[in-house]
Formats: C-alpha cells, sequence, structure tokens
C-alpha cells in the first residue's frame, strides 16, 4: 500500500484497493522516467507502438476499442442529491442508488491489473487560482496522458499533503484480468456499462469502463469543468469551456487577453493558435479548451488554463490550418486512433499530404490503395482520434501561459457555426446582455455528424455537456458575478462579444462555399477590432441585438476581392425577421428552465422582442 504524508490519501487508496483489488498499487512520481518505463512496457505488452525516435521522439501510438472512440453523454451523469440540482440538460440518477450500481461494478474490477495513484494539480502548482486533485486509474496510457495534460506526480503530492485534502477522482476501465490471460489491445466495458459520474455536493467523480480522453482523463472535463463548475458557483469565481488567447499590438507593445467559447467544431483550437494575417499583430496561446477565472484584489477578472497539454482533435490539423497545433505533437505526444505509416510516423486526413502505402488504419488494417478510400465513410484516422502534446511544445505558447495569479481577460466571446441571422460580430451592451448572449449560443450540426436533426443546437456558454448542476442556475451564478463584492462594483469586467465566422450567402458563387467571410487567419481582423473597443476606440452602430461595427471599422484590406465592402454589409447586417424567428427558438430553449431562468433574461429578452417590435 502506498505511504504518503496526506492521511486522507493513504485511507482514500486503502479503502479503494480493498474494492477494486488490483494486483500492487503504484503511487505515481510524474517523471519522465516513469513516463518512458509506463509507455515502453505499453509496447512490450503490445498495447502501444513507439513511433520512430527521430521523427516523433519519445512518442506513442495507441488504438481504441471501436467501441471507446469519444465521450459518452449518454452514460455521463450529474448525481445530485435532488434532481431539479442536475436541472433539465443533465443525465441524473440519485447518488446513494448510483453508488450502489458503481460499488458492485468496482469490486475487483482491477484484479490482475496495477492501481496508479496519479496526485495532480490543475493549473500551475499551488497557484491561487489552482486546484488539487487524484485520480486512480488502471491503465497505463491514462497515467501517460495525465503526465501530459496535467501538472502530476511528486510536486502536487507535495502541497496535498500540505492541505491534507484533493479532488477524488476514481477511474478504472472496467476490465480484470484473469491469471494467465493476456490483455486486450485496449480494455474497457461495453458501452451500456461506461459511467461517468459527478457528484457535485461532494465534488467526487466516479468513471467506470472507458478508457477514452474526457471519460477517462478524470483532470479534464469531469474536474476542470463539471466539478470546478459548483465549485466555482460555491465560491464566486468562473470554470468555463473556453480557449486563452493574448493579442498583442506590435506598434505599441499593449497587449489584450481574451476568451472564447464555442460549441464542438467551430474552430477553438485554430482561434487559440492563430497566426494573423494584417501587419502588426501577434496572437499567443495560453489555453485552447478551459479557462478558470478568478478576481483579483482589483476587481480585475483573471484566468489561467488549468491543463498542461492539448488533447486536440487530429483530422484536417495541417500546417496550413494550424501549424502551431502540429508542431506541438512534434515530440513527447500520445496519439490514438490515428493512422499509423509505414515508417513509424502518424497520418491522418487532412494532414496536408498523401498517404503513405501501406499504412495502419486506426482499426488495425493496412491501408493498401491509399488513392481509392473515401475518407467520409471510411477514414485512416478515426475522426475523433487526437493527440495528446504538452504546450509548452507549442511554438505559439505565450511566455505568461504558466502565470499562477493568471492573465487579466479584457474580453469574452461567445459563438457559433451559424449559416445565417448571427452577424460576423456583435457587442453587448452590459453584463446581462452579455450573459444573455452566452445562454442563446446555438450551433448548426449536421444529422451525419452526431445523429441529431440538423439544425440549430442550443449549447449555452458552450457548456452543455459540461455543467455540473442546474444550467439555470448556472446562468444566475453568471448574472450574479457581476454583484459579488469580490468584483469592486463590476467596472473592470471584460466587455462581451458574439462572433460568428460562419454566415453564408449560397447564391453568391464567387465566395467559397458562400461563406461572407474568410475565418482562420483573418479572424485577426475581428480580433483587431475587439481590441479597438475595449480601447474604448473602433465605431459602432446600434441594432435591435446590440452594437456592430460600422462600415469601414473592421480593415478588409488585401483580402480576396470576393470579400468587400458588399459582403461586409452582408455578413454584418441585421435581419429584422431572421430575428424574430430567432427569438420564437430561443423562448422554446428557455421554456426548459422554467423557475430556475434568471428574471435578468427573460427581461433582456422582452428588450429584444420590444425593440423587433414583436
Ligand atoms: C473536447 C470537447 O474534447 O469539447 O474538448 O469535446
Ligand atoms: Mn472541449
Amino acid at each position: 500500500m502506498i505511504k504518503t504524508n496526506c492521511a486522507k490519501l493513504n485511507t482514500w487508496v486503502k479503502m479503494w484497493a480493498d474494492i477494486m483489488q488490483p494486483e500492487k498499487v503504484v503511487l505515481c512520481d510524474g517523471s519522465d522516467a516513469e513516463f518512458t518505463r509506463l509507455m515502453d512496457e505499453c509496447v512490450a505488452e503490445g498495447l502501444a507502438k513507439k513511433l520512430d525516435d527521430k521523427k516523433r521522439p519519445n512518442s506513442y501510438y495507441f488504438q481504441s476499442d471501436p467501441s471507446d472512440v469519444a465521450r459518452v453523454e449518454g452514460r455521463t451523469f450529474i448525481c445530485s442529491r435532488k434532481k431539479e440540482d442536475a436541472g433539465p440538460t443533465n443525465n441524473w440518477m440519485d447518488p446513494k442508488e448510483m453508488k450502489k450500481i458503481l460499488i458492485g461494478k468496482y469490486t475487483g474490477c482491477m484484479k490482475g491489473r496495477t492501481m496508479y495513484v496519479i496526485p495532480f494539480s490543475m493549473g500551475p502548482l499551488g497557484g491561487p487560482i489552482s486546484q488539487l486533485g487524484v485520480e486512480i486509474t488502471d491503465s497505463a496510457y491514462v497515467v501517460g496522458s495525465m503526465k501530459i495534460m496535467t501538472r502530476m506526480g511528486a510536486g502536487a503530492l507535495k502541497l496535498i499533503e500540505e492541505k491534507n485534502d484533493f479532488i477524488p477522482c476514481i477511474h478504472s476501465v472496467g476490465k480484470p484480468l484473469p491469471e494467465g490471460l493476456k490483455d486486450a489491445k485496449w480494455a474497457c466495458a461495453p458501452i451500456d456499462d461506461k459511467y461517468i459520474v459527478q457528484f457535485p455536493e461532494e465534488h467526487e467523480i466516479w468513471t467506470y469502463g472507458s478508457g477514452y480522453g474526457g471519460n477517462a482523463l478524470l483532470g479534464k472535463k469531469c474536474f476542470a469543468l463539471r466539478i470546478a463548475s459548483k465549485m466555482a458557483q460555491e465560491e464566486g469565481w468562473l470554470a468555463e469551456h473556453m480557449l486563452i488567447l493574448k493579442l498583442t499590438k506590435e506598434a505599441t507593445k499593449e497587449t489584450k487577453c481574451v476568451c472564447a467559447a464555442f460549441p464542438s467544431a467551430c474552430g477553438k483550437t485554430n482561434l487559440a493558435m492563430l497566426i494573423p494575417t494584417i501587419p502588426g499583430w501577434k496572437v499567443e496561446t495560453i489555453g485552447d479548451d478551459i479557462a478558470w477565472m478568478k478576481f483579483d484584489e482589483e476587481g480585475n477578472l483573471r484566468a489561467i488554463n488549468p491543463e498542461a497539454g492539448f488533447f486536440g482533435v487530429a483530422p484536417y490539423t495541417s500546417a496550413k490550418t494550424n501549424k502551431n497545433a502540429l508542431d506541438s505533437c512534434s515530440k513527447n505526444t500520445i496519439f490514438t486512433n490515428v493512422g499509423l505509416t509505414p515508417d513509424g510516423d502518424i497520418w491522418w486526413e487532412g494532414i496536408g499530404y498523401d498517404c503513405p502505402k501501406g499504412t495502419i488504419d486506426w482499426k488495425g488494417n493496412i491501408v493498401n490503395d491509399p488513392a481509392s478510400r473515401d475518407a467520409d465513410e471510411n477514414p485512416v484516422a478515426h475522426k475523433n482520434s487526437r493527440f495528446a502534446a504538452p504546450a509548452a511544445n507549442c511554438p505559439g505558447i505565450a511566455s505568461d501561459w504558466e502565470s499562477p495569479k493568471g492573465v487579466k481577460v479584457d474580453a469574452i466571446l461567445f459563438g457559433g457555426r451559424r449559416p445565417n441571422t448571427v452577424p460576423l460580430v456583435h457587442e453587448a451592451e452590459d453584463w446581462a446582455h452579455g450573459v444573455f448572449m452566452g445562454s442563446i449560443v446555438g450551433s448548426e450540426v449536421t444529422a451525419a455528424a452526431i445523429g441529431l436533426k440538423a439544425g440549430v443546437r442550443r449549447d449555452p456558454f458552450a457548456m452543455l455537456p459540461f455543467c455540473g448542476y442546474n444550467m439555470g442556475d448556472y446562468f444566475q451564478h453568471w448574472i450574479d458575478m457581476e454583484k459579488l463584492p469580490q468584483a469592486k462594483g463590476g467596472k473592470n469586467l471584460p466587455k462581451i462579444f458574439f462572433v460568428n465566422w460562419f454566415r453564408r450567402d449560397k447564391s453568391n458563387k464567387a465566395l467559397p462555399a458562400g461563406f461572407l467571410w474568410p475565418g482562420y487567419g483573418d479572424n485577426s481582423r475581428v480580433l483587431a477590432y475587439i481590441f479597438d473597443r475595449c480601447n474604448g476606440q473602433g465605431e459602432t452602430v446600434d441594432t435591435p441585438i446590440g452594437k456592430v461595427p460600422a462600415k469601414g471599422a473592421i480593415n478588409i484590406e488585401g483580402l480576396d476581392s470576393c470579400w468587400n465592402e458588399k459582403t461586409m454589409e452582408q455578413v454584418l447586417s441585421v435581419n429584422v425577421d431572421e430575428w424574430k424567428d430567432e427569438v420564437e427558438r430561443i423562448e422554446e430553449h428557455y421554456a426548459k428552465f422554467a423557475g430556475h431562468l434568471p428574471k435578468e433574461l427573460s427581461d433582456r429578452l422582452a428588450i429584444l422582442k420590444q425593440r423587433l417590435g414583436m
């Protein structure tokens, strides 16, 4: 059994080891040597491949079970004591009932396996916004991934010992290994037997049956979003599904930090790592997925990235679309479910060069005729294949990305993929209006992508799968932030904007796929405008939905001629009929929250209706 100077940790590990009955218990130190040793053991057991050390130093390749390739929202539960406290957007089960089921599953679940104990910090060690946790797991892949994604090991343990406290995170792949049997390439339980469970009142996480990403690397979605959002509500801060970027105007060296929340598949990682197309501006990355924000003494909201790595979707990451992301996985990286080339490197659709003949696809089949493969029907790399890469590898990482006190947030952006209705950028009139914008975030989904009815899926604050309590109460918490004593009157709060890179005019054949805005690096033009607005500059026009840029306020110099003053007028327009329809959709969305919807938001909706003449 392990012996640390944290009595709570010793007792807790003993209790779980008694239940799970592992062959041995190992306390992880987080060293590079430990990482290499564990990954090499996986290679020796046939669970992984080491990539060519010259091409990808110290990097490993895993293939998951085909049933275990993504987060499982249908098997994710918020087990608050009262169902109402989980709210209308979460799966719920009574905590006592859930614990009974899971203790049954956990009993003997690590037979024949090693129990790894992973002490970790979310955020820089000892920082005022950081938090400590310990994950128990029977997966060496999880240990290796946690080493990349969090600050884990001896440093975190020392802090846990000082505090005698941590957030408990339980994980098992749910597949005991009978003596004498060879392990599966990827051990996991069947889909209906996977459990991703958060107990928000106890600040505990219990998961079972999946070894993949957000289901198993418990520092990420389970802790840094679901449990942390509840802690943030209790303690007066924010735990958000947001990237953090730092924008510098090179002429004056002035900087602004921007946090942005977009639903999946809206280009969050691309924006976080953007390379500007307009001269004189620099974007640096602080985080690509999660932001924790707390007030400082002056009432400034300061943000940290609680993670230490990027768990990025691999396909369509290329030198063209996101060179910084590609460079981030040049070494010390774990790849899962991508293609494995005959020369010991990785490949995925959209990487920017052809698939080498003889590549192994994510299911383990050899690709003999790459040119004839249908990338949509039968991709070489699974569509949700991933890299886990250290953030420190990123050439565009900001020098202060690990600042324990965080960076001052100047602007918050919400956005989604909206082919119509929503202009390129509009600005909230005040904090409550900004919260209203966050609460109505939606994004277009295609039926094929996630098996939903095509249309706009509401994903408030991009937190739909990640809010650890009643989403209506979460809206109220955002409203209340402005009034907290720590906000010092709310004068230094960030400005809030809503952006939409995806508005289209399909009848304009000159535009690629009808997109009224070029996106990617040209989004720097919108960031430059937002920078100016934070300084009280940049001309705006009032519309029923908020302030939009005046003609000429966004620099379009040097854009391809298909994007011009006429398309700018279109992409910034506010169409009253479209917004009347949008209001009806918002009313349907708000109805779900019933008595938990803040009055401030229904008031804001009433103002919008009145302005639209409804
Ligand atoms: C992620 C997600 O993996 O949001 O970051 O699903
Ligand atoms: Mn995410």
